[in-house]
């Protein structure tokens, strides 16, 4: 198989400056010679072109910051992750920030049809702008993919909502906001927070999420590095403690890779500037690598 590896060097969907160096991060720690090594061949198609904030309006409509210059990023993202799906490649998208994730998998979903999302992520992300307390729009994608939310936002890569509730699961959420809270309880997706983590182990959870998605041969993993704890991984844009371990986050994704299942991966919020000497970047390229089917014997 081929992967094709893009990077969005995005951080105009939140406050803290620093993700937009994600991209650099994560090449750095060498995550091509990593997937060479497990027998992919790898091409680079390089960045998506993003503004910095200092070149876009501060706060979009109603209060959403940098609206019109996250849709546009997006519309983008969403072009080259279609092509790329359309090519027959694997794609690997290097965040930036979790406002990508509705051009990803918006391309994913017109390249490749219906496709099951594991979002993967201390937070919910399923703010709209009228819930949202930050007026950032990495709080806010997959309400925007299930169609809730600004238009503007919705309709990147098409008019119609790109995601149903019943085709999402979230795994290890530990922080919402409360009438976040109560959307996600009523929207009908399957979400394990860490609490179910805890109880049933990630094996259990990772299983049960397979199954609940057995109707989508296809899945997306939307990988938030902020899902694992900040004793592993510190650079992140917005650390939440009581994460997954070290372990518990390569099983999940060895668990992934056994389904033979999982045809494209956001791996976003990497913040260089917070992080201690690379080392959240290296972790991501070691959690890719077993999620394309690294194993240890
Ligand atoms: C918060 C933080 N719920 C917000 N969200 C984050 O601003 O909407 N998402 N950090 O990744
Ligand atoms: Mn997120
Ligand atoms: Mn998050
Ligand atoms: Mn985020």
């Amino acid at each position: 198989r081929v992967v094709r590896i893009l990077g969005v060097p995005m951080d105009l969907g939140q406050g803290r400056r620093g993700v937009d160096m994600g991209p650099s991060a994560v090449r750095y720690a060498g995550l091509q010679a990593r997937l060479e090594g497990l027998g992919y061949q790898v091409e680079d198609g390089g960045n998506i072109i993003v503004p910095v904030p200092e070149e876009v309006r501060a706060v979009g409509p109603g209060g959403m910051r940098h609206l019109e210059a996250v849709a546009e990023a997006c519309e983008r993202v969403f072009q080259a992750v279609r092509e790329t799906v359309a090519d027959g490649r694997f794609p690997i998208i290097l965040g930036g920030d979790h406002s990508i994730a509705m051009g990803t998998i918006a391309g994913v979903i017109a390249a490749a049809g219906p496709t099951g999302v594991l979002w993967i992520d201390a937070h919910g992300d399923f703010n709209t702008p009228e819930t949202s307390p930050s007026g950032n729009i990495h709080g806010m994608p997959l309400a925007h993919l299930v169609g809730r939310g600004h238009p503007r936002l919705i309709q990147i890569g098409g008019p119609e909502p790109k995601l149903r509730p019943e085709q999402i699961v979230l795994i290890g959420v530990r922080s919402l906001d409360p009438e976040e809270r109560r959307a996600m309880a009523e929207s009908g997706m399957l979400v394990f927070t860490m609490r179910e983590i805890d109880e049933l182990g990630i094996a259990t959870v990772v299983r049960q999420a397979l199954t609940r998605l057995k109707a989508w041969p296809r899945l997306h993993v939307s990988l938030d590095l902020d899902v694992l704890d900040p004793q592993v991984a510190p650079g992140v844009g917005t650390p939440v403690p009581g994460g997954l371990t070290y372990r518990e986050a390569h099983l999940m994704m060895e668990i992934l890779a056994d389904s033979g299942r999982v045809g494209s991966v956001d791996v976003v919020e990497i913040n260089p500037i917070l992080d201690e000497r690379n080392r959240t970047a290296e972790l991501a390229v070691e959690l890719l690598a077993s999620l394309l089917g690294q194993q240890i014997l």
